[in-house]
């Protein structure tokens, strides 16, 4: 079933609602075109999500944020080049170039994203040895970041994702938090996907079987 926004007290979308809350991923300098990992088209989400942001009462941002030879990347594993996958103790991991690293410049949220209501920034990927494409847990998928309780403790049953990347922390962010309870919804035109090794198709097969809904900005900004 295709779970609609609803429209509380008829004055617009569902996000205006106070248990709702729109999560923009990973909006960063080294995902945008010229940074470290870019994602194709990433700087064409931006007015779309501060546009959405004004929907919601309730905005989180997520930032990815490594330490400087953090275990996905290429360059920390011997003779190993970007985009080559390798097996760690919590599974398969796909290595990256160096990105994201803490404090870098890189690592900064973009400055076109004007989001001065935002409630809460969620750092994930800062353990060395662990990967955390998701905002809710890391990629061992059992060490949590805490997001699921900070929303439980506010009230929010619904959760909007959009951002970057559409096949690995937005997808990987939207299971997760459609298995914790949420009411899921992918903001999808406000996504841009990186697409390695058939990763999108991949997402869109593990949001579906896990009951996220896709949806579009129109949608949501009528
Ligand atoms: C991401 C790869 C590595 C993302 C983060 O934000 O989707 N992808 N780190
Ligand atoms: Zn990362």
């Amino acid at each position: 079933m295709t779970l609609r926004p609803q429209t509380p007290g008829g004055r617009g979308p569902g996000g205006s609602a106070a248990s709702a809350v729109l999560v923009l991923v990973d909006l960063q300098l080294d995902f945008l075109p010229g940074g470290a990992l870019a994602v194709p088209g990433g700087d064409e989400v931006l007015d779309l999500a501060n546009a959405l942001a004004t929907r919601f009462r309730n905005v989180v941002l997520s930032q990815d944020w490594h330490p400087a030879g953090h275990v996905s990347f290429a360059l920390t594993h011997a003779g190993r080049a970007p985009f080559e996958r390798i097996e760690l103790d919590y599974g398969p991991q796909i290595l990256w170039p160096d990105h994201c690293i803490q404090d870098s410049p890189g690592a900064a949220i973009a400055p076109q994203v004007r989001v001065p209501h935002a409630q809460l920034v969620v750092r994930k990927g800062h353990h060395a040895g662990i990967d955390s494409y998701s905002t809710f847990f890391e990629a061992d998928r059992a060490t949590p970041t805490g997001l699921a309780g900070y929303l439980r403790e506010r009230g929010i049953d619904t959760v909007y994702l959009a951002g970057l990347a559409l096949d690995f922390c937005v997808s990987w962010s939207a299971v997760d938090a459609a298995r914790h309870g949420f009411t899921t919804l992918v903001v999808e035109d406000a996504c841009r996907a990186i697409n390695v090794d058939g990763s999108l198709t991949a997402a869109l097969a593990d949001m579906e079987a896990a009951g996220v809904t896709r949806t579009t900005a129109s949608e949501l900004l009528g």
